[in-house]
C-alpha cells in the first residue's frame, strides 16, 4: 500500500475521543514542527479528558523543550534506548510515517500496530499507521492538526495558562513558523498565513516565540561561528558536481576548547555559506576528539533554473555517510586536515 491517506480526520478524532491513555510520538531529533504538533494533539487529548503524553527522542532541537510548560513529554536519550511502560490504547505518529526516523520505538509500535494512527504532511512513510491521513498541501504537520483539534471539538486556546501560553494555538504556530522559515519558504502560501493569524488572535505571542526559538544561543556559540566563517574557502566544483563553487569550513578541537562553544552548538553552522550566490553546497567539518572522529555535514541548496543541484546523499556516500539530496553527513577517522584535503580533492575532481 502507498503512503497516503487511508481514513479521515473525522475518524481519527473518534478514536482519540474514545482512547483512555494515549500515546504520541514523532520522528527522532525532533524540530518544531515535530514536537509542536505531539504538543498539540497530548493537549487536544487532554482537553476532551483523554489521558496523553508525549515520547520524544532526542537530541531535541533550539530550545523547544521550553514550549512543553505542564504538558507530559518522556525524552528518550537514543544512546540509552526504552520503551514505555504500561497500557496505551492507542499511538499516535506524527510529523513522520518513517521506520527510520522512528528507530528507538519501532518494537513498541509494531506490536501496537492496529492501534496507531498518523497525522503527516510527508510524501513518503511506511506502513506506521494502521490508520493515518497524509497531506503534503499542509506547510507543517501542525497545519493539519489544526483539522483534527477542530473535529475533536477542542478550542485552540485549550492549555493556555494565565499568559496564554502552553496552549495547543502555541504548539500549531511553532510548527507553521519552524517548517516555512518564518513563513519565508515556498511552502508559506495564503493558507498558512490564514492559519497562522488564527493563532496569533487564539492568543500566541509570536515576538516571545521568535526570541524563545531563535534568540536564544549562547555567546559561544557566536564565538564558535565567528571562527568557522574565519576558515570559510569557496572550491570550484569539477564536472561531476556540475561546476560553481562549494564551500568549505572546518572547526578544530582547539576552536571548541577556546570559545567554550559544544560541539552540539556546530548545528546550523553549515548553512550559513549557502547566502552567497555562487554557492552550490556547502560542507562543514568538524574534529570531534571525544569520539575521535571527523564528523562532515553536506548541505545543498533546491535545483535552480537549469534544474541541477548538488546531491549530497552522494557526496556524503563517498566519506561513507548518506542522508537526503539537501542534507547528509558522515564520519571519517582521520586527522581534520587530511579529511579537509579528501573533501576539496573530491569536489575538483
Ligand atoms: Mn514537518
Amino acid at each position: 500500500m502507498s503512503y497516503s491517506t487511508n481514513t479521515t480526520i473525522e475518524a481519527l478524532a473518534r478514536e482519540l475521543r474514545g482512547a483512555r491513555r494515549v500515546l504520541v510520538t514523532t520522528h527522532q531529533k525532533p524540530d518544531g514542527d515535530a514536537m509542536g504538533s505531539v504538543l498539540a494533539v497530548v493537549r487536544a487529548c487532554e482537553a476532551v479528558g483523554v489521558a496523553a503524553e508525549g515520547w520524544v527522542v532526542d537530541p531535541c532541537e533550539g530550545n523547544l523543550r521550553a514550549f512543553e510548560g505542564p504538558t507530559k513529554v518522556t525524552h528518550v536519550d537514543p544512546r540509552a534506548p526504552r520503551l514505555p511502560e504500561g497500557e496505551f490504547d492507542l499511538a499516535v505518529v506524527v510529523d513522520t510515517g518513517a521506520w527510520t526516523q522512528l528507530e528507538v520505538l519501532a518494537p513498541w509500535l509494531r506490536a501496537m500496530h492496529s492501534r496507531v494512527i498518523g497525522l503527516d504532511h510527508h510524501a513518503r512513510g511506511d506502513e506506521v499507521a494502521a490508520r493515518r491521513v497524509v497531506d503534503v498541501s499542509c506547510g507543517s504537520c501542525t497545519a493539519l492538526l489544526v483539522e483534527l483539534v477542530q473535529a475533536m471539538g477542542v478550542e485552540l486556546r485549550a492549555g493556555a495558562d494565565d499568559l496564554g501560553r502552553h496552549s495547543i494555538a502555541e504548539a500549531i504556530y511553532m510548527g507553521l513558523a519552524t517548517d516555512t522559515g518564518w513563513f519565508r519558504f515556498p511552502n508559506a502560501r495564503a493558507k498558512e498565513f490564514v492559519l497562522a493569524a488564527h493563532m496569533l488572535i487564539a492568543g500566541v505571542d509570536k515576538n516571545a516565540m521568535y526570541q524563545q526559538l531563535e534568540q536564544s544561543s549562547r555567546a559561544e556559540r557566536m564565538l564558535l561561528q565567528a571562527r568557522a566563517l574565519s576558515s570559510l574557502e569557496f572550491v570550484v566544483a569539477g564536472r561531476a558536481l556540475g561546476g560553481g563553487e562549494i564551500a568549505i569550513m572546518r572547526l578544530r578541537a582547539s576552536d571548541f576548547t577556546e570559545t567554550g562553544a559544544l560541539l552540539e552548538e556546530t548545528s546550523g553552522l553549515v548553512n550559513e555559506p549557502m547566502e552567497v550566490a555562487s554557492v552550490r553546497a556547502s560542507v562543514l567539518v568538524v574534529e570531534d576528539t571525544a569520539a575521535g572522529v571527523v564528523k562532515l555535514s553536506f548541505r545543498s541548496k533546491p535545483a535552480g533554473e537549469d534544474g541541477r543541484f548538488v546531491d549530497v546523499n552522494e557526496l556524503a556516500a563517498r566519506f561513507g555517510g548518506g542522508g537526503h539530496v539537501h542534507a547528509a553527513g558522515a564520519k571519517r577517522k582521520a586527522s581534520l586536515d587530511a579529511v579537509v584535503d579528501e573533501v576539496r580533492a573530491t569536489i575538483c575532481a
